[in-house]
């Protein structure tokens, strides 16, 4: 029972920049000796990321719009084709389109719900699927969540609807995924400046009210969430599966 990961292949998708979530798990998980496959959503990202990407030694870069059922499967055919077995995946996206969370909830439209629950809830499910048969020693699937999903943050709004959707898509999948020795589970970080962050008004208010009133008296950081995630690839979580782990200095216990 300890974190080591040597031996263990994990792909990772969300790596943006070196601010990314999803980057800072990839390097936890470097560290506990995981060959990696990160990839990165378009050629927009390509050249930040892959700089990045190839700065951790073994790791390699691929391209996955995570909307897209054929890049999905092209990615994954690779993945057989190079590892053969995956241990470990990391779902670190998501998105929602910036008016959506700029206006009431109230205005929200029909396309930004269907766009951010595409992307931040179904992506999961459709990667989980393409995964699951490369698993075959079992694995952890981990996903990103935010206590927006169960309490309402103003102008976190269709993202709060995303990610309640997505909990219980992670409670759904660990069920079904159960039986392979597939354990399914969401971080839900507390905030963390990234590109993501910066579309959510008044993010640096929020940072402040988090220190504030978390036990801690403190914020997150993201290599707190890396080495959460790295225990959640380990088989030092061997027993948990469905769940939504809180990494945010505790201020999800709060009621005033
Ligand atoms: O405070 C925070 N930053 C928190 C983030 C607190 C709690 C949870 N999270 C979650 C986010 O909701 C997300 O699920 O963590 C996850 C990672 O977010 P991040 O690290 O904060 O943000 P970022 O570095 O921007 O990574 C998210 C990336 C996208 O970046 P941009 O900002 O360019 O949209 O998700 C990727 C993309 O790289 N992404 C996609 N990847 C593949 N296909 C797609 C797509 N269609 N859309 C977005």
């Amino acid at each position: 029972m300890t974190s080591n990961l040597d031996g263990r292949n994990a792909v990772v998708f969300g790596v943006a920049n070196k601010r990314s979530i999803a980057w800072a798990i990839a390097q936890g998980l470097h560290k506990a000796g995981a060959k990696l496959a990160i990839t990165y959503q378009n050629e927009r990202l390509e050249q930040e990321a892959k700089d990045l990407i190839l700065s951790l030694p073994g790791a390699e870069a691929f391209m996955c719009d995570v909307s897209k059922d054929e890049e999905i499967d092209q990615l994954f055919g690779e993945l057989k084709r190079r590892y053969g077995k995956l241990h470990a995946l990391v779902h670190s996206v998501a998105f929602a389109p910036a008016e959506e969370l700029k206006v009431d909830f109230v205005n929200t439209t029909r396309e930004g719900f269907r766009i951010a629950h595409d992307i931040s809830v179904y992506s999961l499910v459709s990667l989980a699927r393409a995964a699951a048969p490369l698993m075959e020693d079992g694995g952890s699937i981990i996903t990103m969540t935010y206590y927006g999903a169960e309490r309402v943050v103003p102008r976190y709004n269709v993202m709060g609807v995303a990610k309640a959707a997505l909990e219980c898509t992670v409670r759904y999948l660990a069920y079904d995924l159960g039986k392979h020795n597939i354990r399914v589970n969401a971080i839900s970080a507390g905030p963390i400046k990234t590109l993501a962050a910066r579309g959510i008004s008044d993010f640096s208010e929020m940072l402040k009210a988090h220190a504030e009133r978390a036990p801690l008296k403190r914020n997150v950081d993201v290599n707190e969430i890396g080495a959460t995630g790295v225990f959640l690839a380990s088989d030092a979580s061997s027993g948990i599966t469905g769940e939504v782990i809180y990494v945010d200095c505790g201020y999800n216990i709060m009621g005033f």
